[in-house]
């Protein structure tokens, strides 16, 4: 296989979705090797304890270093990229996923509780490994888990043989253009007593790419201002609708 993933959770049933859909498929075309491990699987007492009390005190539950440190040890190979979900780690964007989806070795540590032991992330970077504590926006979810499933589906559509058509990869929101993608229409032509649009339906190419530019530019600046204060002094020009 192109790619290795290893998912390291107290909840693997929570990752079940990757049997389906672009990801399940690579993973039966051979391209993807994705493997889902219980943390539990490296406690050595009876409960099987993966958690404690914060020193320092405080609310909640902090999951060991010693349990995490065994099944890191020995899913992490020697190339490996280690990311570990987090709310206060950096935002995720389409950046990350197109620089992870170069990695040959993906391992996702999926916290819970109030997170994982500090020294966690600070061992594997000492070691030289790559390691990333990445959150999936501003917002609280109470586990890795589900920010995983999206880090895995944005960089695991991006691995070779697993698209389609090319084409759906190079136009599409946040791609080169730095815009929000335009609206899209199909039939039938009118529904809810809503007309498409007529241009759509003239076969005015040229007209139509300028339409669609212009749909894109008002609904970037409309819903992503900041994303228009990003553009670089290229991006736009004397063609391009007022903002
Ligand atoms: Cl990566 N983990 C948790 N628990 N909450 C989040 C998150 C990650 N990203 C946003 N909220």
């Amino acid at each position: 296989p192109d790619v290795r993933i290893d998912v390291v959770t107290i909840f693997p049933e929570y990752l079940a979705a990757l049997d389906l859909s672009l990801v399940g498929k690579a993973r039966q075309r051979g391209l993807l090797d994705l493997r889902v491990h219980d943390l539990r699987d490296w406690t050595t007492d009876r409960h099987r304890t993966v958690d404690d009390t914060p020193f320092g005190g405080g609310a909640g539950m902090v999951m060991r270093p010693d349990v995490w440190g065994r099944a890191l040890d020995e899913v992490l190979g020697a190339g490996a990229t280690l990311i570990l979900p987090t709310p206060s780690g950096e935002v995720f964007t389409q950046r990350h996923a197109d620089e992870l989806a170069t990695a040959e070795h993906l391992v996702f540590a999926c916290g819970r509780y109030e997170g994982i032991d500090a020294r966690v992330a600070e061992h594997y970077r000492a070691t030289g490994l790559d390691v990333r504590e990445l959150s999936i926006g501003d917002y609280v979810l109470n586990g890795g888990e589900v920010a995983a499933l999206v880090m895995i589906e944005a960089v695991g559509r991006l691995v070779p043989g697993m698209v389609g058509n090319p084409e759906s990869l190079v136009e599409e929101s946040h791609g080169a253009a730095g815009l929000l993608e335009y609206p899209v229409y199909t039939k039938p032509p009118r529904w809810q007593e809503i007309d498409v649009p007529d241009l759509l339906l003239s076969g005015h190419h040229a007209r139509i790419d300028r339409w669609r530019r212009d749909e894109a530019l008002r609904r970037t600046a409309g819903r992503r201002p900041e994303m228009i204060a990003a553009l670089d002094g290229t991006a736009l020009d004397k063609h391009d609708v007022a903002l």
